[in-house]
Order: C-alpha cells, then structure tokens, then sequence
C-alpha cells in the first residue's frame, strides 16, 4: 500500500466520522441512519468510490481497518476523541485541559499504564521548533489538565498517547489542532545535523531512518567531551524518543532498547515514509530531563517515489514497501 493510498483511506475514514459524530451528513444527501461510531475508524472503502459525498462507506464487507496509517493524523479513532478543552492558549504558561470521550461522548476514566503512565501528552509547534512532553493529572471525572509553556503564537498539535483499560482496546494516539492566537512567524525547520546541544549535553545521532524497515537509532550523550554514563531511568526507560514527521506531524513513538545507564542510548524506529523528521529525545541526569532535538531525513533520495516496475497486479499502486504494524 503506498502513500497514497493511505491518504485515500485517511480521507474517507475522516468522512465517515464526521459524518456519523456530528451528522453532517443528514438532510445534505441521502444518508440513512447512520451506524454507530465504532465504524468510523474502519471506513476503508473500496478507492474508487471516494470521491463522491463521503458516506459512501455504509456499507459493510469491503472494509480493511487502516492499522497502518502513522499515529497522531486523526482526533478520533477506534471510537475514541480527543476533545480539547484549551484549544487557543495564551502565550506564555498557561493551563491545557482536555479528556478523551469515548464513541457515547463520556469521558474515559480507565487506562492502562504505558511508560509508567496512563497518558502521554505531546504539544509540538506545526514548525517543529518547540516540542513539550507532557504528563497531564486525571481528574476523577475524565478531565486531564497540565500546564505548559508555549512560547510564541502559532499553530501547534497536541497529541495523546494512551491505551483505554476497556477490554479489547489498543494503544492509540489522537492529535488535535491547538492555537497560540497572535501574530505568527514560522521559524524554517532546523538543519540536518548529527549532533544537538542541550544545556552543556551534546548527544549524537547514530543509525539510520529507513522508510518502512525497521531500523536502529543510537544516540550517545556527552558533557564537555566526556561519556555520561550515569543517565537516570526516565519513565522506565533512559530516554524516551518521539519522532514527528515534516509536513503534517504524524506521530512515532519509538520503542527504547534494553541498555543503560549510557552513554549509548538505542531505539528501534520505523519511519512510515521517506521524508523529513524531527525526532525529540528525552533524558534524564542529574535529575533533571532534557530534550534534544534532530532533523532526519529518511530515504536517503529525500523521497523518490520507489521504481514504478512489475506493473500488472496492483496498477497505479506504486511499489509501496510498507513493512510496519
Ligand atoms: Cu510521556
């Protein structure tokens, strides 16, 4: 399955929820009784009837749920939102609240731990030039709140990665659309770099991001030119890696290797595309955590399109080389 039908998919999924949630599509054509939400994340009909007023999807049997799209492209999925209750902070600290609302609109009180955690609460600026890992505290009604520092007006995403306790349930990541109102200048996304600086850290980027294939990022921290090699476990792990991907914040989280307490800190990340990513690492020392910031690029071409050869079976469709899950 290559990019585009992705999208495709994306596109219809993205239909049929709002179709069914917020019923946009009644009394504008000829929807019936819409079925319940927990369709609307496996609305992968047949492409070629895309393109008409998007509810085309009613119908059963066709449907490929979408497992593979990257995590943090929707607000809603698997039946579950995420409906913020701060979208347009002020600049500057101020206090985010949100919940996740399940397909009947109730907010979710029951999640697994994940990374020591029942929710991890990401805001990155859409530039990619601010990046805020957050732990959020649950109300016993469902509502999250955490405060934040979003430095300059702009457009930002925040992401929720959590797994719901309800029987069945898989981890997702939801993204909503967060604004910072006020006059905006995009800063240009920072350069391709082997190395950033953090607070007196330099750590280095070792590996490389392949699209599709599975692959080892290793990242070594140094302080005035010496290996630290007493980094403190930070949510179980020695550092946690968030990868977002330029152009439209999909959103990895990269899974950490056994290893520690450093200098080396491993990761096994797969990119979904070639393209550009801005990857985030999080470490601790000295009790305090840092973040230090990459720009990769995957796909050592920058994203040529993969030999359009062996045509036949699946015309149109590309040489799509879509290994993850
Ligand atoms: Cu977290």
């Amino acid at each position: 399955m290559n990019t585009g039908v992705k999208i495709t998919a994306f596109a219809a999924a993205l239909a049929a929820t709002f179709g069914t949630a917020y019923g946009v599509g009644k009394g504008v054509g000829p929807v019936e009784e819409p079925k319940r939400t927990e369709h609307a994340g496996h609305a992968a009909q047949d492409p070629q009837k895309e393109g008409g007023d998007g509810h085309a999807g009613h119908e059963e049997g066709a449907a490929a749920p979408a497992p593979d799209l990257p995590g943090g492209l929707q607000v809603s999925q698997d039946g579950y939102t995420l409906a913020l209750e701060t979208p347009t902070p002020a600049a500057g600290r101020s206090t985010l609240k949100f919940s996740i609302k399940d397909a009947a609109g109730r907010k979710v009180t029951a999640f697994a731990t994940e990374h020591g955690k029942e929710l991890h609460f990401i805001v990155a600026s859409r530039d990619l030039n601010t990046f805020r890992h957050l732990h959020p505290v649950r109300a016993a009604d469902g509502t999250w709140s955490v405060d934040a520092d979003l430095p300059a007006a702009g457009g930002y995403k925040a992401f929720a990665d959590f797994k719901p306790a309800a029987k069945g349930a898989r981890g997702v990541t939801l993204g909503a659309d967060l604004a910072v109102p006020g006059a905006y200048a995009p800063k240009p996304l920072p350069a391709v770099a082997p190395t950033a600086n953090v607070d007196g850290y330099q750590v280095r980027l070792g590996g490389v991001l392949d699209p599709g294939k599975a692959g080892e990022l290793k990242l070594t921290v140094t302080r005035a030119g010496k290996p630290v090699t007493d980094l403190e476990p930070y949510l179980g792990a020695y550092g946690h890696l968030v990868a977002l991907r330029d152009g439209d914040l999909a959103y990895l989280h990269v899974h950490p290797n056994e290893g520690g307490p450093g200098p080396d800190v491993s990761f096994t990340a797969t990119a979904p595309s070639a393209g550009t990513y801005r990857l985030f690492l999080d470490f601790q020392h000295e009790g305090k955590v840092r973040t230090a910031a990459f720009t990769v690029k995957a796909g050592a071409s920058g994203g040529a399109p993969a030999p359009a050869a062996s045509g036949a079976g699946e015309a149109g469709h590309g040489a799509g080389e879509h290994a993850h899950g």
